[in-house]
């Protein structure tokens, strides 16, 4: 069975939870305490080396980082649906995972970190900006779509959902951004859809 080593309060193990949940595949939860350092254990680096989760295991195949666990789970068990492999719409794709690990991380990644987990080392004030600047971008392109490529949803979606969503969290009122509020419905109303645990 395949194996998921995460955290419920992290966002980006919630992107593995969501999907695996999607694609309706049943899996094992490994909590990895963050809280108590379980992550910097010996055990645990020899998974994954950089000390992060999450970590999927699946049989002889271990694969780290949400946004390549998303493309691994989309190949072996979605198909096309949910990650087309030609060239043009792989790399529509790929912008999207690209910009949840670039902008949505520094912005509302970084602001709920700041203010849920207390990582002061975070200059608040660039956070805010830079979640401003993506949201504001986001809220454009899904001015007139409903899913942020094609017409159905995709890893893409699965991708920049959950820190979008959570931007409240870090401070950051979605009100300004009505078609991200619309498309958070949409993926809420998913067949799998699961919300993901409130600290
Ligand atoms: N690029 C990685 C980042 C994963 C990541 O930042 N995980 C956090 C939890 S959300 C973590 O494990 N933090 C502990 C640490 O970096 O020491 C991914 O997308 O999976």
């Amino acid at each position: 069975m395949i194996k998921l080593y995460g955290h419920e309060l992290s966002g980006n193990c919630h992107k593995v939870r969501l999907f695996l949940s999607l694609l309706n595949l049943e899996y094992e939860w490994i909590k990895v305490d963050l809280m108590k350092g379980e992550h910097k254990s010996p055990e645990f680096l020899s998974l994954n080396s950089f000390g992060q989760v999450p970590v999927l295991v699946d049989g002889d195949t271990t694969v780290v980082d949400a946004q390549a666990i998303l493309v691994y789970l989309a190949r072996c068990y979605g198909g096309d649906q949910w990650l087309p492999l030609d060239a043009v719409s792989l790399s529509q794709i790929v912008r999207w995972l690209s910009t949840t690990a670039g902008e949505v991380r520094q912005g509302p990644e970084s602001a709920r970190l700041y203010y849920l987990f207390n990582a002061t080392s975070i200059n608040i004030d660039r956070a805010s900006q830079k979640a401003e600047f993506i949201l504001t971008q986001l809220d454009q392109h899904l001015s007139d779509r409903q899913w942020l490529e094609f017409e159905r949803p995709t890893i893409a979606d699965v991708a920049v959902f959950p820190y979008v969503a959570l931007s409240p969290d870090g401070k950051i009122a979605l009100d300004p951004y009505p078609h991200i509020q619309q498309w958070i419905a949409r993926i809420e109303q998913l067949p799998g859809y699961i919300p993901m645990v409130k600290l």
